[in-house]
């Protein structure tokens, strides 16, 4: 692992035939409910285009004290938000999504106001992969995904 780091940091760039995470993040958004919210939350689509199995293990942003990553269970017959210490797994050539009522970027202890339309900029960190920043619009307005593969529909979440 350290020494496919290093190399990975150091000269993939010269050594094409070795395998490699790349990841690629579509439609990210981040919300908050409303103005005095002390949270708030990121949702996207991540996918591997590389041919590495790969893993989001960390995230973070300078609007919120904490940020972690979360997903909900079924506690009996209530939905509970809890920690996923060891991240989400994105396998190969995989998408994984982080939606409403599933895995999510949890911005706790937020530092400042999401505004409608504002942009922050959240850093995820792959195990493979490496760091990769990318900026989300707020949108507070959005809707929940909930139908196609919402979860009423949904093959469930690997992560
Ligand atoms: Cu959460």
């Amino acid at each position: 692992m350290s020494l496919k780091t290093a190399l990975l940091a150091g000269a993939c760039a010269l050594l094409p035939s070795l395998a490699i995470a790349e990841m690629m993040v579509d439609d990210p958004y981040a919300r908050a409910a409303g103005a005095m919210a002390r949270s708030g939350a990121a949702f996207m689509q991540i996918t591997n285009t590389g041919d590495a199995d790969d893993r989001l293990v960390a995230a973070a942003s300078d609007v919120a004290e904490r940020v972690e990553l979360h997903t909900h269970i079924m506690d009996g017959d209530v939905m509970r938000m809890v920690e996923v210490e060891e991240g989400f797994a994105v396998t190969a050539g995989e998408t994984i999504a982080l939606e409403r009522g599933g895995m999510h970027v949890m911005f706790l202890g937020l530092t400042r106001v999401l505004e409608q339309g504002d942009e922050i900029e959240v850093t995820l960190t792959f195990e493979e992969a490496g760091e990769m920043t990318v900026t989300i619009p707020v949108d507070n307005e959005r809707m929940p995904a909930e139908t196609g593969h919402g979860m009423q529909h949904g093959h469930g979440h690997d992560g």
